[in-house]
């Protein structure tokens, strides 16, 4: 039977902002409403990313919304916050894909670039003309992306890249990957390049057999002997901080997101349980071991809302510090994947079937728990913050 979403707000998390915080959140539940729910099982099924929501996606002012100028629309951190919130809604692959677009290709362009970098990259990529993606992790470097072995070496006027990068989100569909590597004359210090995919050298390959966020494109990527010219440099790039500088603005969406999925996953399990009927003919939902995951559920979504309602107030205002939003992505995410626990526990068989959301949430967030920065190392981060002792 299908369930249609109806939205969670428990303690008139509403009343706390502002008309237009409102109108960009409803805007994007419809278009997800409209457009992804009924394709997103089938994709999900298929394994097969919707790329005919790209353009759709760039009209609504989805790619870099955050950022001022060449296009993009301005919003605000809470609006764009909410954006994330119903992308993940409807799946985190569809968050995924407009997260690492904005926050790690269109964002490191804004931060670091020229200003002939900037206009050539970034009203393409608002229109979703041009994709992007953001090669961090390498197949021997995740959490430690410091130890990484891509390297560029200046050649007269250009750098040649070799390495590899591993699990890159829409690695196979992007126009341009922002590539971080040490520089070898530089004394290893660690830059970011834009190497666009169709250079000689260049590889992309997608990994399949993904359980898990199966709507989006992962890939390996291979650079063997890339060469590019040195204006493809990111100028403002130096040292690990830079790419940690992208993280920030990606994990910031993501602790939204975290509450999109949740919500799916609570609204669809109450709604179950006031209709689905065991002992005596009564709902589900009168048993109190039923309500207690219920209450659980609302209870942590509430306390998430407030969380990262805070730090998007605090990163409005410039004062969102990488503890704040570990705290946020750490929480939210961990909370959205206990839900889905709990909810496809509360649909009871039919929780393993794709008629109901549920189960590809929990799959999906499996991932979302462990990029940007796992669960564990979020913690270590926070204890850094609060003991000044570095655990890693
Ligand atoms: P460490 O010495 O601590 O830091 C180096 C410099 O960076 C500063 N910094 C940050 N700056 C801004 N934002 C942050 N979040 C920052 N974190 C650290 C730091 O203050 C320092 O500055 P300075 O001035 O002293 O140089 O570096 P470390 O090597 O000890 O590493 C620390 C650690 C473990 C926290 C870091 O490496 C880390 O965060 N690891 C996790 C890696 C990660 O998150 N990878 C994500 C790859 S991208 C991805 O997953 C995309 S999936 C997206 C999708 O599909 O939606
Ligand atoms: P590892 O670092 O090997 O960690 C394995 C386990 O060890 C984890 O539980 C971790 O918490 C634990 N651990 C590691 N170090 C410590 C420590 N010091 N103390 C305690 N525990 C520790 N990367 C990109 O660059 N770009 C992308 O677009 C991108 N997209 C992704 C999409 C998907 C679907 C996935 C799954 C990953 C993606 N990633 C991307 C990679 C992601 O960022 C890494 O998977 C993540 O950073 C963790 O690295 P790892 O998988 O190598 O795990």
């Amino acid at each position: 039977m299908a369930i249609k979403f109806r939205g969670v707000d428990f303690l008139e998390f509403d009343s706390l902002l502002t008309d237009e915080e409102r109108l960009v959140r409803d805007t994007t539940r419809k278009f997800i409403e409209d457009n992804l729910i009924p394709i997103i099982e089938e994709c999900n099924r298929a394994g097969r990313f919707p790329s005919e929501l790209v353009k759709p996606m760039a009209d609504l002012g989805f790619y870099g919304a955050s950022l001022k100028g060449y296009g993009c629309a301005g919003m605000s951190n809470v609006e764009y916050g909410l954006v994330m919130q119903e992308l993940e809604r409807g799946d985190s692959g569809i968050r995924s894909f407009v997260s690492v677009h904005s926050s790690l290709a269109m964002y490191p362009i804004y931060a670091f670039g020229s200003d002939e970098q900037k206009q050539t990259w970034l009203p393409v990529m608002q229109r979703g003309e041009k994709i992007g993606c953001f090669g961090l992790t390498e197949p021997d470097f995740g959490s430690n992306p410091g130890g990484m072995r891509t390297r560029a070496k200046k050649s007269g006027k250009e750098y040649i890249l070799n390495g590899e990068k591993m699990w890159i989100t829409s690695g196979s569909i992007s126009d341009v990957a922002i590539i971080w590597a040490k520089v070898e004359d530089e004394d290893n210090k660690i830059r970011g390049f834009l190497v666009e995919t169709d250079r000689p050298g260049f590889r992309a390959e997608d990994i399949h057999g993904k359980w898990s966020l199966r709507a989006s494109v992962t890939s390996s990527l291979s650079m063997q002997d890339v060469r590019i010219p040195e204006s493809n440099l990111l100028p403002k790039t130096g040292g690990l901080k830079s790419p940690l500088m992208c993280l920030s603005q990606a994990r910031y969406g993501i602790a939204w997101g975290g509450i999109g999925a949740a919500m799916a996953c609570y609204d669809c399990a109450l709604q179950y349980s006031l209709f689905r009927k065991q002992f005596r003919d009564q709902p589900i939902a009168s048993h109190q071991l039923v309500q207690q995951k219920l209450a659980w559920m609302i209870s942590e979504i509430t306390k998430g809302q407030l969380l990262i309602l805070q730090v998007g107030r605090l990163k409005d205002k410039d004062k969102a510090a990488p503890q704040h939003i570990s705290m946020a992505k750490r929480n939210n995410v961990w909370m959205a994947l206990e839900c889905a626990r709990m909810a496809r526990d509360i649909l009871g068989a039919n929780g393993v079937a794709d008629e109901y959301p549920i189960f590809r949430h929990m799959a999906n967030l499996e991932s979302v728990k462990t990029y940007e920065g796992t669960h564990d190392i979020h913690t270590l981060i926070i204890g850094q913050s609060v003991t000044g002792i570095d655990a890693f």
